[in-house]
């Protein structure tokens, strides 16, 4: 069974000035609730105590999904995601040469023993805690530093490793790409009798994250990130309201999220994390679903899926069609249709020439403004009135 893991709390407060007071963690978390998503990752109690203070608010209140908290490999850190009474855990620690090399304190075989210790610590200290191990940057480090890493957190008592591409780096149908990753890594753990779930996190920085993601379900990884508006570190992730929509409306996958309250919810986090919805953001933009070339309207208004694959119905929202200077004689008949106003044929001539001419100042015409225009170019004759 899929599961979704939206992390808008943990990554999505990585965007740069992005900071969610605790009342607003807490409203973002019952609206992801509602759209039903598996596992909301709260934070990372030990960077802040009022990311404490906000996880264990979020993990008190939430029943319909599963709480997470984000720690490092270090005791202190399990410490302080355990007191906020979550039951899922994600540890991270880079196994990668250069991170070990320049960074880290450990060389590998101190690292395999600190991610087992830390595991085993967590697991001692919660027996029913799901613990997630992510190698961070699996995807760039040696292929086998992250089995062995992998297989040890398994046998401390991970029961997910997450397959982090934390820079973005995958391309599908490539020598990079995930699904040969993933199967990979899958096939290898199982020559060892280890079989965790697998989840993918995975940036955006090249625009790939959601191919990426949906190669690695392909692959049969089990949990996937993403964040509201695909918010996080640099170019962020995946987009939730995207992933939910290939995995429920396009592959028939996970169980039947919410999708309609999916616009709450954008709007929601939009607002408090000063990120505007994109207009052309797919699924949640303004125009997501707004025609506007004529030959578009004019093919539209007899059957929508002329120029729409995604019915906008999921999402409770309707096709809308924009009023500029692309707009035919049919745009100006839906708008019409719209307001319920009879206007006869030569109006509605004049009244798109006036709205042409208004969009090529690029501007789009408003439904509630379109009633004067008609008005202007109704009889007396327009011509008679005063320039
Ligand atoms: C981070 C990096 C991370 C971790 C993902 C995970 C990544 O900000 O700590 O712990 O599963 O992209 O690798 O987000
Ligand atoms: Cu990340």
């Amino acid at each position: 069974m899929i599961q979704v893991l939206d992390t808008t709390l943990r990554e999505g407060e990585q965007t740069p000035g992005v900071y969610f007071d605790s009342h607003v963690k807490l409203a973002i978390a019952m609206s992801l609730e509602k759209v039903g998503v598996d596992i909301i990752e709260a934070g990372h109690p030990k960077v802040d105590p009022d990311i404490a203070r906000a996880t264990a608010l979020v993990a008190s209140r939430i029943t319909g999904a599963t709480v997470a908290a984000h720690a490092r490999s270090i005791e202190a850190d399990v410490d302080a995601a355990l007191e906020c009474g979550v039951g899922f855990l994600g540890i991270f620690y880079c196994v990668s040469d250069r991170r070990l090399a320049q960074i880290g304190r450990d060389d590998l075989s101190s690292a395999i023993r600190r991610i087992a210790d830390t595991i085993a610590y967590a697991k001692k200290r919660q027996p029913d805690l799901i613990i997630r191990y992510t190698p961070e940057d699996a995807v760039r480090s040696p292929f086998d530093n992250v089995v062995q890493a992998s297989i040890a957190a398994v046998e401390a008592g991970a029961e997910v490793i997450s397959v982090a591409d934390t820079t973005g780096f995958m391309i599908p149908g490539s020598d990079r790409s995930l699904y040969d990753y993933v199967a990979r890594f899958k096939e290898t753990l199982a020559l060892s009798g280890l079989f965790p779930r697998i989840a993918v996190h995975c940036h955006n920085d090249r625009g790939l994250a959601l191919a990426n993601a949906l190669d690695g379900v392909r692959a049969g990884a089990e949990i996937i990130d993403a964040t509201v508006l695909g918010l996080g570190e640099r170019a962020g992730i995946v987009d939730l309201a995207q992933l939910l929509h290939a995995l429920q409306v396009d592959l028939k996958l996970g169980k039947p999220w919410n999708l309609e309250a999916l616009q709450d919810l954008y709007e929601l986090v939009s607002r408090h994390a000063g990120v505007p919805v994109p207009v052309h953001h797919p699924l949640m933009g303004r125009n997501a679903f707004t025609h506007c070339a004529g030959v578009h309207t004019h093919a539209v208004a007899r059957d929508p899926v002329h120029y729409q694959s995604v019915d906008p119905a999921e999402f409770g929202r309707t096709i809308g069609v924009a009023l500029d200077h692309m707009s035919g004689i049919s745009s100006i008949r839906w708008a019409l249709d719209k307001l319920e106003a009879e206007v006869d044929e030569s109006t509605q001539r004049r009244v798109l020439e006036v709205v042409k001419s208004i969009g090529r100042r690029g501007r789009t015409v408003s439904l509630s403004e379109l009633p004067y225009i008609i008005s202007q170019c109704s009889a007396p004759s327009e011509q008679q009135l005063p320039s």
